[in-house]
């Protein structure tokens, strides 16, 4: 058992220093909505919420010929998976007002800060359609945790209804915590530097800490707030198309890092 004690003691290493560079801003989320007051006490105790209706059908319509638009005019220019399933526009906020709005909405700013307990920027908007293709992967291809050290913070805005067969994002309800993190390694016998996972992982991991899966179908304009250090998986389409947008934000003081890894993919025209 030596291994996972030092596996264990390393991410504890890490996760202090974060919590060193954190601040206390006061947010006061009931002056923003009850939506957001709520949405914060299930972020914190299931690391994902849901707020339903934050854009009306109109809106989203809108946007999702915005993305349409886009992808027709930079089709040379953006990512998409090998099955021409998944487009993505990473940094579409750089394109279009409509989704500049998007990624500049202060109240998820705000309730992103009071989460996590530090000062964030916004690094990139992505803007995604996701087509039913044979074989595609999904949203970010397979069950994950975007960061095992630091908590991180996402919103994605679904712009299309999602149901069952149109690639819902889905979570582990609970293994956000640095608590679920430490007894995944201990319990279920995962890597301390473990980000992705099988589905046999996952069945452990779900028994061994007794967390349920949620699986989140919703209307189009509804936002989810999630803590990406959970594990969690854009399930694989298998019917129609989905329509999104996810902001990525990065502490301050990550921020130059994070960019240089966001460059990389951020679209580029010319
Ligand atoms: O779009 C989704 O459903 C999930 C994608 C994902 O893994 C992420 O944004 O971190
Ligand atoms: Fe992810």
């Amino acid at each position: 058992m030596l291994k996972p004690q030092i596996d264990i003691l390393k991410t504890e290493l890490a996760y202090s220093y974060f919590r060193l560079r954190s601040y206390n801003k006061k947010v006061d989320l009931s002056k923003i909505s009850a939506q957001f007051e709520k949405a914060y006490e299930e972020i914190k105790r299931d690391g994902v919420t849901v707020i339903e209706n934050y854009y009306d059908s109109a809106h989203c319509e809108s946007i999702r010929n915005e993305i349409n638009r886009l992808i027709e005019l930079y089709k040379e220019f953006i990512w998409t998976d090998k099955e021409n399933s998944d487009h993505r526009i990473f940094g579409a906020e750089k394109f279009s007002e409509i989704i500049k709005a998007f990624s500049q909405d202060l109240s998820i700013h705000a309730f992103g800060e009071k989460y996590l307990k530090t000062k964030l920027k916004l690094t990139m908007t992505l803007a995604a359609r996701l087509d039913y293709q044979e074989g595609n992967l999904g949203s970010g291809g397979g069950w994950h945790r975007d960061s095992v050290i630091f908590n991180e913070f996402k919103s994605i805005i679904y712009l299309s209804d999602v149901e069952k067969d149109n690639g819902p994002f889905t979570y582990i309800l609970g293994s956000h915590t640095q608590e679920s993190v430490k007894k995944a390694i201990q319990q279920a016998d995962i890597k301390y530097d473990q980000y992705r996972f099988n589905e046999e992982e996952i069945k452990q991991i779900s028994n061994s800490l007794q967390l349920k899966s949620k699986t989140f179908t919703a209307k189009q304009g509804s936002l989810i707030l999630v803590d990406t250090r959970g594990i969690h998986i854009g399930s694989p389409i298998q019917k129609g198309s989905r329509y999104a947008l996810t902001n990525y934000f990065s502490p301050e003081f990550r921020y130059e890092k994070m960019m240089k890894h966001c460059n990389k993919v951020i679209l580029k025209t010319n």
